[in-house]
């Protein structure tokens, strides 16, 4: 009896390893994010002004009834939000492979000092895995994943152990 039991407890413990391990894989998978920019109250800076992000995340320069027309072009016309709007919602997104530092400016107002900087930095997966298991950013997310396929190995060795517990009462 014991040994049966014994061998029930292991199977639910593998099971829950196996299921851990394939959760915390998923995890490491990156996760884009999108990042605003918008105008500050003095109408002359953007906010913020700085950001840095990971390739594969956007950045939405994002302003709406502003006192003045604003837009945002980088040095390099990497990226273009046009002409001036007091309403703008423009989205650029950092592919992988575009890592490095961006300028942008707002044409009518750079000579103000209204001027930024994106940073993106290299994907996870360009860098060196074993430097890299800090990168956990969003756990709410593993659970939603994980708790529904915990339960399905879970009932699988609960039955399995309640099977050798009946068989062996039979006997
Ligand atoms: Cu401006």
């Amino acid at each position: 009896m014991r040994t049966v039991l014994s061998w029930g407890i292991v199977l639910l413990f593998v099971s829950v390893f196996v299921q851990a391990s394939v959760a915390s894989e998923v995890n490491q998978e990156p996760e884009s994010e999108v990042v605003i920019i918008t105008v500050d109250s003095t109408n002359l800076r953007f906010s913020p002004d700085t950001v840095t992000v990971t390739e594969g995340d956007t950045v939405r320069f994002f302003w709406s009834g502003q006192a003045l027309p604003h837009n945002a072009v980088e040095t390099n016309e990497l990226f273009d939000s046009g002409d001036p709007q007091r309403d703008v919602d423009y989205s650029f997104t950092f592919e992988v492979g575009m890592n490095g530092t961006f300028d942008f400016v707002c044409e009518p107002h750079a000579a103000f000092g209204m001027v930024g900087q994106i940073i993106v930095e290299p994907a996870p997966m360009n860098q060196d895995n074993s430097t890299n298991n800090t990168n956990v950013t969003n756990s709410p997310d593993m659970d939603d994943k994980a708790l529904p396929s915990l339960s399905i190995p879970f009932t699988l060795a609960s039955l399995a152990v309640g099977a050798c517990v009946q068989n062996r009462r039979i006997q």
